[in-house]
C-alpha cells in the first residue's frame, strides 16, 4: 500500500512543518525562488514557485515517484506494454503523434505504418472537403456543414480543440458537435442547415454507444427526408471507428471509414481519426503542427530527468496538495477565450482516469486519488467563483494558463487580460494582511472582511501564442501528468468501469418508460415513483 512506503511517510512528516510555511516568507527568504522553481519544455514555461513547497518538498516528492517506479512506468507505456491491464490493452496514444516515426510495437508489430496510413487518408479527405470537391449527393454544392456525432472521448477532444484552434479554421465551413442523447442537441444543431451541404461524421470507437447511434439514426432520417434516396447516406456520412462491421451495417461506405485501434483510449484519442472534424476545420498542415507539439512534449516526458520534467512536476505538486495538504479539488483557469472548453476536456481526462477507489491489486486504496477538477476561462471566473479561492475555507490549487501574445490584437484587451492573469496569482499567493488593510484606512469593523490570507498556491503556464503546436504540447502535458499520478496512486488510469452500472440500469428503465402496458416495477420506492410520474406526465400520453 502506498501509505506504507517510507517515502510516503517522510512526506507526511514533512507536511506537518510545511503546513506552517507562508509564500510571503518563502519568497522573502529566497530572491531566486522563481528561477529555482521554473521549467521550460515544448514552448511552455511552468513557473511553480507560487506553491507551498521547498526544495526539500520537491526532493521528497521525487523520491516517492522513484519508489513508485514512475520512470519504469513511462518506459513501459512507450514500449507498448499492455499497461491497461483491466482491459488487457496497450496504451499508445503517443504512437498517434510519433512524428519522428521510430517503430512502436504492439505484440511485435510496428503500428506506425497503420497510423501514418490513416493520417494520410484523413488528410486527403479533409482536403476534398476544404477545397469544395466533396459535394452533396447528386449535387454540385460543396459540403459546408460538418456535424460530428460522438460523445465522451469521441466528442470532447475534437470539440475542445476545434474551439481552441478556431483562429486557424476555414470560416466557410461550419463544424459542429452533437453529443447529448437529448434530441434538443441534434434539433438545435441541424436547424437551418441544408441537408445537401451537410456531412455527418459518426465518431464512435465501438459504434454501439447509445447516444451516438441514436443521433446517427435521427440524422440519417433527417437527411433522407430531404434527399429521398438511401444511396445519399454514403455521400453524407463518414465514420470513425474500430468496428468495421457495424459501420457498414449502418450503410456507411467502408471506403469512408477512418480506423483507429483498441490501444487508443477514448479520452486519449484526439490525435487519432477522432480528430477528423478538427482536421477538416483547420486543415491537415495545422493538424500536423498540433501533432508536432504533442510529440515534443512526449519526447520531453520520456527523456527529461524527473527534476526537469514538466508533467512529472505538475503531477507531484498535485499529489502534494491532494494527499498531504488535503486539497479536494483543482482548478484550471485558462486566460484565453479560445480555451473555453479546455477545463471540460480535462475533467474527463483527469476524473475518468484517476477517479478510482481500488488499487492495482483490487484492494481499496489507502490514500486519496484524483481530485475534482473544475474551471472556467479568466477573467470570467474572477467575477464568479474566485471569491472562494481567495477567502474561502477550501484549499484550491490552481493552474493559470496564458499566452504572451493574443491572436486577436484588439486594442489593449490582451494587456488587460494578462494583467489580471498576473495579478490573480500574486493576490492568491501574498494576500493582504490585516495591518495592510488597516493602513489603507479600512474601517476597523471591515478589516477582517478585507483581509486576504494569501498562501493560496498556483502554477503559471505560459506560452508565446495559442498555436496548434502549443495546444498539442499543453494537452500532452496534462495527459502525462494524469498518467504519473495514476502510477503514484497505484490505480489503473486507462479503464472507466465506473460508467457501466448506470448504462445497464438505464436500459431497464428505458423499457419501463416505453412499455405500453403499466410495467411491474421492482426498484426502490424512490425510483419506482419517479418512473411512474414520468410515464403519467409524459405528453402526449403513452398509448
Ligand atoms: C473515454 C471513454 C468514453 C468513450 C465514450 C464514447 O475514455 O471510454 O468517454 O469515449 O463512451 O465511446 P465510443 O467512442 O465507443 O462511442
Amino acid at each position: 500500500m502506498r501509505t506504507h512506503l517510507s517515502e510516503w511517510q517522510a512526506l507526511a512528516q514533512h507536511a506537518q512543518t510545511a503546513r506552517e510555511l507562508h509564500l510571503r516568507d518563502l519568497f522573502r527568504e529566497d530572491p531566486r525562488r522563481a528561477e529555482r522553481f521554473s521549467l521550460e519544455a515544448a514552448g511552455w514555461l511552468l513557473d511553480y514557485s507560487k506553491n507551498r513547497i521547498t526544495q526539500e518538498t520537491m526532493e521528497r516528492l521525487r523520491a516517492l515517484a522513484r519508489a513508485c517506479d514512475v520512470p519504469g512506468a513511462i518506459r513501459a507505456m512507450f514500449a507498448g506494454e499492455r499497461i491497461n491491464r483491466t482491459e488487457n490493452r496497450a496504451v499508445l496514444h503517443v504512437a498517434l503523434r510519433n512524428r519522428s516515426n521510430t517503430p512502436i510495437r504492439v505484440d511485435g508489430q510496428d503500428v506506425m505504418p497503420a497510423v501514418n496510413g490513416v493520417l494520410e487518408r484523413m488528410a486527403a479527405f479533409a482536403r476534398q472537403v476544404r477545397d469544395g470537391s466533396w459535394t452533396g449527393y447528386r449535387s454540385r454544392r460543396p459540403v459546408r456543414n460538418i456535424v460530428n456525432l460522438g460523445i465522451g472521448g469521441s466528442d470532447l477532444g475534437p470539440a475542445m480543440a476545434a474551439e481552441a484552434l478556431r483562429f486557424y479554421s476555414d470560416r466557410r465551413l461550419r463544424v459542429r458537435f452533437v453529443s447529448n442523447v437529448d434530441g434538443t442537441h441534434l434539433a438545435e444543431t441541424l436547424l437551418g442547415l441544408e441537408p445537401v451541404e451537410t456531412l455527418f461524421v459518426v465518431a464512435s470507437k465501438t459504434f454501439t454507444t447509445q447516444e451516438t447511434m441514436t443521433n446517427a439514426e435521427s440524422a440519417r432520417r433527417w437527411l433522407l427526408r430531404a434527399l429521398k434516396d438511401d444511396a445519399a447516406v454514403s455521400r453524407h456520412f463518414v465514420a470513425v471507428s474500430t468496428n468495421r462491421e457495424a459501420v457498414s451495417r449502418f450503410g456507411i461506405d467502408p471506403q469512408n471509414m477512418f480506423e483507429f485501434w483498441d490501444w487508443v483510449g477514448g479520452r486519449y484519442s484526439l490525435c487519432s481519426a477522432i480528430g477528423l472534424p478538427l482536421m477538416i476545420a483547420i486543415g491537415p498542415e495545422n493538424f500536423f503542427r498540433m501533432l508536432d507539439g504533442f510529440h515534443a512534449m512526449d519526447r520531453h516526458f520520456a527523456e527529461a530527468p524527473l527534476e526537469k520534467n514538466l508533467p512529472v512536476t505538475l503531477a507531484l505538486l498535485g499529489v502534494w496538495y491532494r494527499n498531504f495538504l488535503s486539497a479536494e479539488s483543482h482548478a484550471v483557469l485558462p486566460y484565453d477565450q479560445y480555451l473555453a472548453r479546455f477545463p471540460a476536456y480535462l475533467q474527463q481526462l483527469d476524473m475518468e482516469s484517476n477517479g478510482k477507489g481500488v488499487d492495482r491489486q483490487g484492494r481499496p486504496v489507502d490514500c486519496a486519488t484524483g481530485p475534482i477538477l473544475w474551471g472556467e476561462p479568466g477573467t470570467n471566473g474572477q467575477h464568479a467563483f474566485f471569491q472562494l479561492i481567495h477567502q474561502g475555507t477550501a484549499l484550491v490549487p490552481a493552474d493559470f494558463i496564458g499566452f504572451c501574445r493574443s491572436l486577436n490584437d484588439v486594442g489593449d484587451h490582451h494587456l488587460k487580460l494578462m494583467s489580471n492573469f498576473v495579478a490573480q496569482t500574486e493576490a492568491l499567493a501574498f494576500g493582504k494582511t490585516a495591518a495592510e488593510a488597516a493602513a489603507e484606512k479600512v474601517p476597523p469593523e471591515l478589516v477582517p472582511h478585507k483581509t486576504f490570507p494569501g498562501n493560496r498556491p498556483s502554477n503559471t503556464l505560459l506560452a508565446d501564442a495559442l498555436t496548434p503546436d502549443a495546444l498539442g504540447a499543453l494537452i500532452a502535458l496534462y495527459e502525462h501528468k494524469v498518467f504519473v499520478q495514476g502510477v503514484i496512486w497505484d490505480v489503473f488510469s486507462f479503464d472507466q468501469w465506473g460508467v457501466e452500472l448506470g448504462k445497464v440500469l438505464a436500459k431497464k428503465v428505458l423499457d419501463e418508460l416505453s412499455a405500453g402496458a403499466e410495467p411491474q416495477l421492482s426498484h426502490d420506492s424512490s425510483t419506482n415513483a419517479i418512473v411512474r410520474r414520468l410515464r403519467a406526465r409524459r405528453y402526449p400520453a403513452l398509448e
